[in-house]
């Protein structure tokens, strides 16, 4: 059934997820009914959201107005942080010393970042150097 279903999905990339697979014309309703079982056990729309709902704490920072909103943030040990761009001006969100560093970010896209070790996490665009940030990691924050 795993393979069945991997190789609907590589021939018909258009309805690889969701609702629409399971109206298209011209399928077995076997498929049909594989796929909707499928949707159902892994809601694939979602799957991004399931999966950081398992690590633990959120946080979010915005970017907009070549800001980092807010520019400093203190969260605990394991907490996933993102960064949403919120602008039309492209960003990057960057860590020079310790490591993280996103690509290119156009309007309404995200980073996310876990941050499983306590400390100072300065981190700038690299498109905008003088736009900075700082995640500040500790236990018992929240
Ligand atoms: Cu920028």
């Amino acid at each position: 059934m795993t393979v069945r279903d991997s190789t609907y999905f590589a021939a018909n990339p258009r309805t690889s997820f969701g609702v629409h697979a399971c109206k298209s014309q011209g399928v077995l309703r076997a498929l049909r009914l594989a796929v909707l079982f499928t949707a159902l056990a892994s809601t694939p729309c979602l799957a991004e959201d399931a999966n950081s709902a398992d690590i633990g704490p959120v946080a979010s920072v915005s970017m907009d107005h070549n800001t980092f909103i807010p520019s400093e943030i203190t969260v605990a040990p394991g907490t996933t942080v993102t960064w949403v761009n919120n602008e039309a001006m492209p960003h990057t969100v960057v860590d020079p010393s310790k490591g993280f560093r996103s690509k290119m970010l156009a309007k309404d896209a995200t980073f996310s970042f876990t941050f499983t070790t306590a400390g100072d996490y300065d981190y700038l665009c690299s498109i905008h150097p003088n736009m900075k940030g700082k995640v500040i990691v500790k236990p018992g924050a929240s």
